[in-house]
Parts: C-alpha cells; sequence; structure tokens
C-alpha cells in the first residue's frame, strides 16, 4: 500500500516535552514552513492534519478544540493516526521516538535529512536516543522527588517524596548524559552533533535539544548545568543558534503557559 493513500493525523501538545521533538523536526523538515504556521497548525503537506491539544490543568485532562478530535485512551502526546483513505483501515503510533523515525523515513527528501540509511549509523542513532531517553526518564523522577509542585501532578504524595531518590535519579541522569557525551564523541568531532552519518543535526539531536528547552521553560533547569556535561552545553548552545527559526518558535512571549513556569526556587534539592 502506497503511503499516497494515508491521512496522517498529529496530536501535539505544542508547548510539551515529547511533542516538542515533532516541532523541531516538522520544522526542519520544512513540513510546516514557519513557527507561526505550527502554532496555528497548518502543514505543508495535504494529507497531514496537526490537531492543537492543551492540559486542563483544573481537571488534569487534555482540551481538544473540537471533541471530535480526542484523543482515545491509552494515548500520549505526540501521537499519530494513519488512516488508509481506501478501506478506512487507522493504525497508531504512539511514541515520539517512532513518529520521527516513520516520519524521517516518509518524508526522506523534504527538507534535511536527519538519518542515515547506514544500518550502523541507524543502530549508533537508536543507541544514543535509547539513552537519552534514559536520561529523561531520570530528570522526570529527579522532578517528582524534587518538588513538590510536580509531585502533585503526578500523583507523589507530598509526604512520600524523597530527596535521596531526587539526588540519586539526578545523579543516573547525568551519567546516562556523559554516555551520549562519549558515544556521541567521533560524531561530534566530526560534524558538531550528535547523530551519526548526516551532516546536520538529526533525530539525536532533535529529542535531546527538546528535553533541555522544556526543562528550562517549565523548572529553571539546565540538565548540562554540571561542568562534566559541557560538551552538551557546548552543544545545545550550536543547536539553537544553527535553527533560523529558534528564536521566533522558543523565544516568543507565550512561549510556555504561565503557571507552568516554575523556577528553580520550586526545586528542594
Ligand atoms: N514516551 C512517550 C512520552 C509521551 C508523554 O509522556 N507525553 C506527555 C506530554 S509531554 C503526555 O502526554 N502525558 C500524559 C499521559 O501520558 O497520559 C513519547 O516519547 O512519546
Amino acid at each position: 500500500m502506497s503511503t499516497q493513500n494515508y491521512h496522517y493525523t498529529l496530536w501535539l501538545w505544542l508547548e510539551g516535552m515529547f511533542p516538542r521533538r515533532l516541532n523541531y523536526f516538522l520544522l526542519m523538515k520544512g513540513l510546516v514552513s514557519t513557527p507561526m504556521d505550527l502554532l496555528q497548525g497548518t502543514t505543508n503537506v495535504p494529507n497531514l492534519r496537526i490537531v492543537k491539544m492543551r492540559p486542563d490543568m483544573e481537571t488534569g485532562s487534555w482540551k481538544f478544540d473540537s471533541e471530535a478530535d480526542a484523543l482515545p485512551r491509552g494515548t500520549s502526546t505526540p501521537c499519530l493516526r494513519v488512516t488508509d483513505t481506501q478501506t478506512g483501515r487507522e493504525r497508531w503510533v504512539y511514541e515520539s521516538v517512532s513518529i520521527l523515525s516513520y516520519f524521517e523515513s516518509i518524508f526522506r527528501g523534504h527538507g534535511l535529512t536527519l538519518l542515515s540509511l547506514d544500518p550502523l549509523d541507524v543502530a549508533a542513532t537508536n543507541d544514543i536516543i535509547g539513552v537519552i531517553n534514559l536520561a529523561m526518564a531520570e530528570g522526570g523522577t529527579y522532578m517528582r522527588h524534587a518538588c513538590p509542585a510536580m509531585a502533585a501532578w503526578s500523583g507523589l504524595k507530598n509526604e512520600d517524596r524523597s530527596h535521596a531518590a531526587a539526588l540519586n535519579s539526578y545523579g543516573i541522569m547525568v551519567k546516562d548524559l556523559r554516555k551520549v557525551q562519549i558515544w556521541a564523541e567521533d560524531t561530534l568531532a566530526e560534524t558538531g552533533w550528535l547523530t551519526p552519518g548526516v551532516q546536520g543535526p538529526g533525530l539525536a539531536d532533535i529529542t535531546l535539544a527538546a528535553g533541555r528547552r522544556y526543562l528550562e521553560l517549565g523548572y529553571g533547569w539546565d540538565i548540562f548545568e554540571r561542568e562534566e556535561l559541557k560538551v552538551l552545553a557546548a552543544w545545545y548552545k550550536r543547536f539553537k543558534n544553527t535553527l533560523p527559526w529558534w528564536d521566533a518558535l522558543e523565544e516568543r512571549e507565550d512561549v510556555h503557559p504561565k503557571e507552568m513556569m516554575l523556577g528553580k526556587e520550586y526545586r528542594e534539592v
């Protein structure tokens, strides 16, 4: 079945950490033209539709412009529905990394190339993305234990939070990010980026940069603050400076919901 017969529906909470990966991807591939188009959900691809969603802070559920666009149970954002327009059959892709690599393969030839075709480069990219995801999960555990406001949202009782657990996860996150630096050493020396076999920033770069920016906006946290992560700190500066749309997207006035911007003073350790 040709992908021409598919219709793609992509659910994005544009301010979120994992959907942010798709924001960067869509702009780098030219599948949306500008940050403004992205914020309005306008794509350049006739069979790709973006459904914008946002958290309802009072109920803890998601809000959609239309009830018909509500996500089914068992999903998170980003999430992709693929509808075969000939048969009506629907299939789903649930994980940000799976959506990125699927889109990269079907939109190869659009915009920048973000993943090498060489199987060894792909394996090395998957290694790096895997450890980035582990680092992000540890970062989340750190936040839940370190930050009372965050604990409330995530179902952890305040009295069950533990500073020891917070610091333990912080340490594991740093160890995981050190692995990223070590595993990407050759690629960083060759191109300045984390994704092997491509000339510019690729899928591994997108995956890490989105988390770095989200945690800074939400919690005033520079996850590369430790001296031992200075290679990643320099890499991130390069990433921001390379992308022509960065400021328009990431430095805009309403870049993050004000009620979700907890400064670093909200963290106890
Ligand atoms: N592993 C998932 C994580 C997605 C995720 O946790 N998204 C958040 C928003 S940034 C979410 O939808 N949380 C609500 C939920 O999981 O029900 C991915 O990489 O796509």
